[in-house]
């Protein structure tokens, strides 16, 4: 079953954290990006994870000197898991794996961006290839684009296959078909009633065909 995730990108500490606790039992992980960070400090990656696991969406993407410092401050705050961009190339995907082994966390990797393809066409699947060999825990991916994201899990086999793009963005909850997890942010917590909102995408999703090929196990969610 897809699990969903959610993103909280809201400027708003306090609000983050109800939102959190009011849809903690139906989501698989929180999803933290600048917005928070920046505005409540990196103790909120802390705070949340005794709600549920965070991801820590940095979108890492810089040498791997300073990649490896962002992922290390992101795992001592209690991150389960990163997200790097792919195209910072493998030196940088490399590093921050290895802060990752320290402390049992995942890194997941950046395809494409949902909102353009414009730059990343030609370098995606290479991106999805890259961090099979490297021994990521999964790929970003853009529900905005269900074909690409049917190619790309071709590709990655068995690892998580992680889809924002649901909801604000138009893209399409088709993509449980392909996706082990989906993104979604403002679809819920702009939401006049955050736990409905989250409860009625995770009945559609739950409603979807499911597709289940790959030869490999699917790696649990935490
Ligand atoms: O390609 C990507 N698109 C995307 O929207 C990669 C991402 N990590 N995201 C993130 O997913 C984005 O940064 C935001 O945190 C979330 C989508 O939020 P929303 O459009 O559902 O509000």
């Amino acid at each position: 079953m897809t699990d969903l995730i959610l993103a909280l990108d809201l400027p708003d500490c306090d609000r983050a954290l109800r939102i959190a606790r009011e849809v903690k039992d139906l989501v698989s992980h929180v999803k933290v990006n600048y917005p928070l960070v920046l505005s409540c400090g990196v103790g909120v990656i802390e705070e949340l994870s005794r709600v549920r696991p965070v991801i820590a969406d940095f979108k890492i993407a810089d040498i791997p000197y300073v990649s490896s410092s962002i992922a290390k401050i992101a795992f001592e705050n209690g991150a389960k898991a990163v997200i790097v961009h792919g195209f910072s190339g493998r030196e940088t995907v490399k590093a921050v794996l290895n802060v990752a082994k320290g402390y049992e966390g995942e890194v997941y990797v950046v395809t494409e961006l949902t909102s353009s393809e414009e730059f990343f066409k030609d370098v995606s699947d290479r991106i999805a290839r890259m961090a099979v060999e490297l021994g990521c825990h999964g790929i970003v991916a853009p529900a905005t684009r269900v074909e690409r994201v049917k190619k790309l899990r071709e590709i990655v086999e068995g690892l998580k296959v992680i889809c924002p793009g649901i909801g604000a963005q138009g893209g399409s909850l088709e993509v449980v078909k392909y996706a082990t997890h989906v993104i979604v942010g403002r679809a819920i917590y702009e939401s006049k009633d955050p736990r409905k909102s989250a409860e009625e995408i995770l009945r559609s999703i739950r409603q979807l065909p499911q597709k289940r090929t790959s030869s490999k196990p699917w790696l649990s969610s935490p």
